[in-house]
């Protein structure tokens, strides 16, 4: 069965629900308008009983109908298909029994756009989006950001990509329509009426993150994908509340990544794994043409230690999910179908990407650092959780300056910051509304590498990131322009538990 031939019943069957249609590009239409509805419904995960889930449903109103595509079954998506210069309205009606806003991860749109916690609508409300894309091509996404209910609302199901392409990317016959597959990971936990199950563990899964003991890719548990003997662009989102997967093949194939959270890189490079903690992207370029009808492929994670919420850390009490972080699994079986399209060889030259030069930031000598700490029960930034309306003194930045971004990971083993005989080795994935930066250097401190051994040669640093992930005891510098708008706009740990807990902040760009 190939990727058009699914069906609801397949999809109980661990088929990833095809999209509904390849994508080709609108022909000339500049504007969108969607109404997308952010609902409860069920859908078939499992065979027998359906699993209760939100999620948004989607209907065009202008524009191309294939700018929208659905997964058939799934309680993932739509994924909208657009290109860099559209003009997107959106209406988000919130048929949801909690408020609910959405936060387009990745985008630069104004303050107003993007889906700060203080424009959450009430259950029966509307809000309307009006943005113009100016971003590169890229595989964006959006999902909920109501404060203390994001973790929940994606975990029952609300999240999407928003796929946009440009003139420079479509220029180099890049694996398109059919062979264009976008690929979402994420984990969750059902009980025996196969009902998602949300933080069992109590505060011990919201210290750590959620952690579900099923990998589900498009929605679909076990997940099957029949591909074509033909070259693919798999376009990878880790969508899950907080786990970390080191990406591999399992017969230890290279994997070939062309693009990261911000697009194309400007070359494509090549890891023996990749490692992708939540909200962070991927896009590898497969060629499966040489491989013989009928083989198999497994997509996997590879085993890891060194983490909170790893097997080999402290037994029940940290390790309460069946399926820890750093445990090995399976994540996706590819079967090998017919001959399919030609290949076109990979370019050696993607994009170009105009490198931020340190010198020319405004803080150079003195980079704006972020500590990242337990203190109590709770992860802090800089001492501070989250305040809807506060802005600190050194969190204002000006509009058009290129600064460095410095985020300090202090949760490393050695007496716990504040959790008296525990360690935690806890990592946090930050992320940065409004922008794309690029990673200017990594270190590991304190003499305790936790993970980062088995971790940091899967990262890929080389190209526009929104989401970096700062291990246990590392410091990571980024290099940030401030370039598009004024206005007040979030950082946070991008594992959905900490950041519902507070591990988040308000920043202010002013002229
Ligand atoms: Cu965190």
């Amino acid at each position: 069965m190939g990727l058009g031939a699914g069906t609801l019943t397949l999809n109980a069957c661990g088929l990833i629900p095809p999209a509904s249609t390849p994508f080709t590009p609108p022909p000339g239409s500049l504007s969108l308008v969607v109404d997308l509805t952010a609902e409860r419904a069920t859908v078939p995960i499992f065979s027998g009983a359906e699993t209760s889930i939100w999620r948004y449903q989607a209907s065009v109103q202008e524009g191309s109908g294939e700018s929208i595509q659905t997964l058939s079954g799934s309680y993932l998506g739509p994924i909208f298909r657009v290109k860099k210069g559209q003009h997107i309205q959106v209406r988000l009606k919130n048929e949801l029994p909690d408020p609910t806003i959405i936060h387009w991860h990745g985008l630069r749109i104004p303050e107003e756009m993007d889906g700060h916690p203080r424009y959450a609508i009430e259950p029966g409300a509307s809000y309307e989006y009006d943005f113009q894309v100016i971003n590169r091509a890229g595989t964006y996404w959006f999902h909920p950001h109501p404060h203390q209910l994001t973790a929940p609302q994606v975990y029952y199901g609300l999240a999407g990509l928003f796929i946009v392409s440009d003139d420079e990317e479509s220029a180099l016959g890049l694996p398109s329509g059919e062979y264009d597959l976008p690929l979402v990971i994420q984990d969750r936990t059902f009980d025996s009426q196969n009902q998602m199950v949300y933080l069992e563990n109590g505060m011990m899964d919201q210290m750590i993150g959620f952690l579900g003991d099923k990998i589900l890719v498009n929605g679909a548990p076990n997940a099957n994908l029949e591909v074509k003997a033909s070259a693919y662009r798999l376009r990878l989102l880790n969508g899950s509340n907080s786990r970390i997967y080191k990406l591999a093949w399992q017969d230890g194939t290279p994997l070939r990544v062309i693009a990261t959270d911000g697009g194309l890189l400007e070359a494509p490079v090549v890891r023996d794994y990749i490692t992708l903690a939540p909200a962070e992207r991927v896009e590898l370029w497969a060629d499966f043409s040489g491989r013989a009808t009928g083989s198999e492929m497994r997509l996997v994670s590879l085993p890891f230690s060194g983490l909170s919420g790893n097997s080999m850390m402290g037994g029940g009490m940290m390790g309460s999910s069946s399926l820890p972080n750093g445990a090995s699994f399976n994540i996706l079986n590819l079967k090998i179908g017919e001959k399919g399209a030609d290949v076109i060889p990979l370019p050696s030259r993607l994009s170009t990407i105009e490198r931020h030069d340190v010198k020319d930031a405004v803080n150079q000598n003195n980079p704006r650092s972020f500590t990242l700490a337990m203190q109590g029960m709770v992860h802090t930034i800089n001492g501070l959780v989250f305040e809807m309306d506060a802005v600190a003194r050194d969190e204002t930045v000006r509009l058009g300056d290129l600064e460095i971004w410095e985020f300090a990971n202090l949760e490393s083993g050695g007496g716990g910051m504040g959790m008296g005989m525990m360690n935690m080795e806890m990592p946090h994935p930050m992320h940065i509304h409004g922008v794309q930066f690029q990673v200017l250097g990594r270190q590991i401190t304190g003499g305790n590498e936790s993970a980062y051994p088995e971790l940091s040669a899967g990262f890929v640093d080389d190209g526009w990131k929104d989401t970096v992930l700062v291990l246990p005891g590392e410091k990571v510098q980024v290099l940030v322009r401030f370039e598009n708008y004024v206005g007040t706009f979030l950082y946070h740990c991008h594992n959905l538990e900490h950041e519902d807990a507070g591990m988040m902040r308000n920043y202010k760009i002013k002229s």
